[in-house]
């Protein structure tokens, strides 16, 4: 009975690893943005727009644009309306790759982050200065959030209990079989 429980409990646990995260329903996520992600533009955007799920606090509500070699693009301040926010691009934008990351605050207070990429690609348009058009940006596209710390600890500490029992299992089984 016992030695059955060992391995039992190994599955549980594995089946627990394994299952999907819960759903943090009471975080905000971006729900669209304008440049969408991976969008391909033949003209320069003049603004950023990205939508939310929750409204957004204007004073914790930050979008900042990069280029490829991750330097910041001017913007203004981040308008918010309700659950969008955008930014002006201060300046045309050349040719290239750029990032958007944002980070925002969940009706919980808790705070959303991510980023996306578009691409302007306007054939009137020169290449960005000490852009190659082979350049890729090292910057990771991710929607992380700010609960991604945790959840990983956890993970951790999951897996390292989960080969406890299974080490603890085999164990057992080997004790059994030489007595
Ligand atoms: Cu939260």
């Amino acid at each position: 009975m016992r030695t059955r429980a060992v391995p039992a409990l190994a599955a549980a646990l594995t089946a627990l690893l394994l299952a999907p995260a819960a759903p943090a329903a009471a975080h905000n996520a971006l729900q669209s943005a304008a440049p969408a992600q991976d969008a391909r533009l033949t003209a320069a955007p003049t603004s950023v727009t990205l939508r939310f799920l929750q409204r957004l606090n204007p004073e914790f509500t930050t979008i900042v644009l990069s280029d490829a070699e991750r330097r910041k693009v001017p913007t203004g301040v981040p308008a918010v309306d309700g659950t969008a926010g955008t930014v002006t691009v201060d300046q045309p934008l050349a040719n290239g790759t750029y990032t958007v990351a944002y980070r925002v605050v969940s009706a919980d207070g808790h705070p959303v982050q991510g980023s996306y990429r578009f691409t302007v690609a306007d054939p009137a348009a020169p290449a960005a200065a000490g852009v190659a058009g082979t350049s890729t940006p090292a910057t990771p596209v991710s929607a992380a959030g700010a609960h991604d710390g945790p959840p990983l600890a956890l993970v951790a500490g999951g897996v390292v209990v989960a080969l406890a029992a299974a080490g603890a299992a085999v164990l057992l089984l080997r004790r059994r079989r030489t007595s």
